[in-house]
């Protein structure tokens, strides 16, 4: 990685500050109760000699009052992982303002030109709309209704159906309605028991949806495609068309796609996608599951990939030449690369005398936070603070700590499936020796060493960070960048900080790849060399307190 190893700071001291004195500031107004939660959640990163790091308490549930960033459940399964499939007909079992605001129109992109049959679903908006009767007498016949009118209009492959909370409060049997319709209209329904409440934040629907389409979808086409480098690509949601770089760069290497989970998706992509040869993730926190499951089944293996910064990609498809150790496909990859490479640097030294020495932080999800410190490294500039809204201690730490971690009340609430090696479809594809010759290559399989082992010393990892937190940092340390979303984004412009979105990329994009690396680059010069950020007075700097007057004595 590019990431230097360590600040030139004395041990403990970032920009001069004592961290300790730091996390004492982020903490001080808390109740104790709170701030000792918080503590085990606030840590200054060290990487020992053999790449382990300090515990990050993660995964757990937000203490009531803090404002957080997560989302919840729901938005994880119907949104994230099932929102990008185009051919699926997505219907929300709730109120409407589920539905519709998880939509998420222009965050979904796909090319519905590459399916045969055309099918995109995509611009429609499917909710059974509960209203006041529903949640009295039980809304499963309003959803029945909902199927078969969706049946009637679009005559589409399959229908997925995603409980909201108030579904699991009254008890709709939704499993039971999908059942029932499946066999009435011959097509694939299945549901997501994915009510809002479930977990701890938007990663329990992550569980859950790869629970669903494993179950219901995965090896249900025993289709072979053509191509002899047959990958998935796992936990890709083409965000600001991310997925269309990442698929123009494959095709040029000569790798076969059968399916990305799940931008630019087909739900026949997801069929036949354990007749592939490998599995590449991108996205650990997301789709591991999938991974895991298709490996115990498929004997299909999985490797870590990132295609976000232009040496990552690089070492991305050099890990997957390796893999398949076939010379002309190797040529190939290398050409790509001596091709698309010359542009990005080009890029990266022009834009780097203006970017060199910013200093970013980034508070995302729970994958980009670690990601995007590769495209701010190759831009010359530090990541002082980083942080995932919902990911678990592996994504931090590497899953050489998974044994470690205890399981509690509200991840064992996410159903676990129990999943043995198929009978006849299981088929290994490298033995012990191979993956050993592999390792060697730096192929290593079923593995993902976390952000913070890939992080500078001394930089400081905030898991869930409130917006109490957030000010802090910014008064603190008054960063060059802040990176999270659009809920952060205002209070953060208000302080004159420039906020670059990382999960719908404010209009922007696509990022990944070698293209998107350039497009990284001329935004976050524009952003961090802008000087209109330094023109902006917040209200409370003009006018500090606020008055109010009780209306009646
Ligand atoms: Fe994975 Fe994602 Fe992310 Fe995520 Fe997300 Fe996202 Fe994200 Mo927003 S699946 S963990 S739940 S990379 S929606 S496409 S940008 S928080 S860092």
């Amino acid at each position: 990685m590019a990431i230097s190893a360590e600040y030139k700071d004395a041990d403990g001291v970032l920009e001069g500050k004592d961290l300790e004195g730091v996390r004492r500031r982020l903490l001080e107004k808390y109740p104790p109760k709170v701030a000792r939660k918080r503590d085990k959640q606030i840590v200054v990163n060290r990487v020992g000699e053999d790449g382990s790091v300090p515990v990050v308490m993660s995964n757990v549930r937000t203490v009531p009052g803090l404002i957080s960033q997560r989302g919840c459940c729901y938005a994880g399964c119907k949104g994230v992982v099932l929102g990008p499939t185009r051919d699926i007909v997505n219907i929300t079992h709730g109120p409407v303002g589920c539905g519709f605001y998880s939509w998420l129109t222009r965050r979904n992109q796909t090319d519905p030109d590459s399916s045969p049959d055309g099918h995109n679903f995509m611009t429609y908006c499917f909710t059974t709309d509960m209203q006041d009767e529903e949640i009295i007498f039980g809304g499963e016949k309003k959803l029945r209704l909902a199927i078969q009118e969706a049946y009637d209009n679009f005559k589409p492959k399959a229908i997925a159906v995603f409980s909201t909370c108030p579904v699991g409060l009254i008890g709709d049997d939704v499993h039971a309605v999908c059942r029932e319709m499946k066999e009435k209209l011959g097509i694939n329904v299945f549901g997501f028991s994915c009510e809002g409440y479930k977990g701890v934040s938007q990663s329990a629907g992550h569980h859950i949806a790869n629970n669903g389409i494993f179950t219901h979808v995965v090896g249900t086409d025993d289709a072979v495609p053509e191509g002899d480098f047959k990958i998935n690509l796992l936990g890709e949601y083409n965000i600001g068309g991310d997925a269309f770089e990442i698929e123009r760069i494959f095709e040029a290497c000569g790798l076969t796609l059968v399916a990305t989970y799940s931008g630019n998706s087909s739900i026949e992509h997801f069929a036949r996608s354990h007749t592939a040869d490998l599995n590449l993730i991108m996205c650990h926190r997301s789709i591991n599951y999938v991974a895991e499951m298709m490996e115990t089944k498929f004997g299909l293996p999985w490797i870590k990939v990132n295609f976000i910064g232009a040496a990552a990609t690089a070492k991305s498809l050099r890990k997957i030449a390796a893999y398949f150790d076939d010379p002309a496909l190797s040529e190939r990859v290398e050409a790509v690369i001596a091709a698309e490479l010359p542009a990005v640097e080009a890029e990266a030294a022009a834009v780097r005398p203006r970017t060199e020495g910013k200093r970013a932080m980034l508070f995302v999800g729970g994958s980009r936070a670690h990601h995007y410190q590769e495209l701010f490294a190759e831009l010359g500039m530090k990541t002082l603070s980083a942080g995932y809204e919902f990911a678990h201690r592996d994504d931090y730490e590497g899953r050489r700590v998974l044994p470690d971690i205890k399981v509690d009340a509200d991840s064992r609430n996410i159903q676990e499936l129990e999943v043995h090696p198929d009978p006849e479809r299981y088929r290994p594809r490298v033995d012990a020796q191979r993956a050993e010759t592999l390792a060697a290559k730096g192929v290593d399989f079923a593995d993902y060493a976390g952000m913070m082992p890939e992080m500078p010393a001394g930089a400081l990892v905030i898991d869930d960070i409130s917006h109490h937190e957030t000010e802090k940092m910014i008064a603190l340390f008054k960063p060059d960048i802040f990176c999270a979303g659009i809920k952060e984004k205002y209070v953060i412009q208000k302080h004159g900080i420039p906020l670059k979105q990382l999960h719908s990329y404010d209009y922007g994009g696509p990022y990944a790849g070698f293209k998107g690396a350039i497009n990284f680059y001329q935004e976050i010069d524009r952003m961090v060399n802008s000087r209109v950020w330094g023109y902006l007075k917040a209200p409370w700097q003009k006018n500090p307190e606020l008055a109010a007057k009780y209306a009646f004595e």
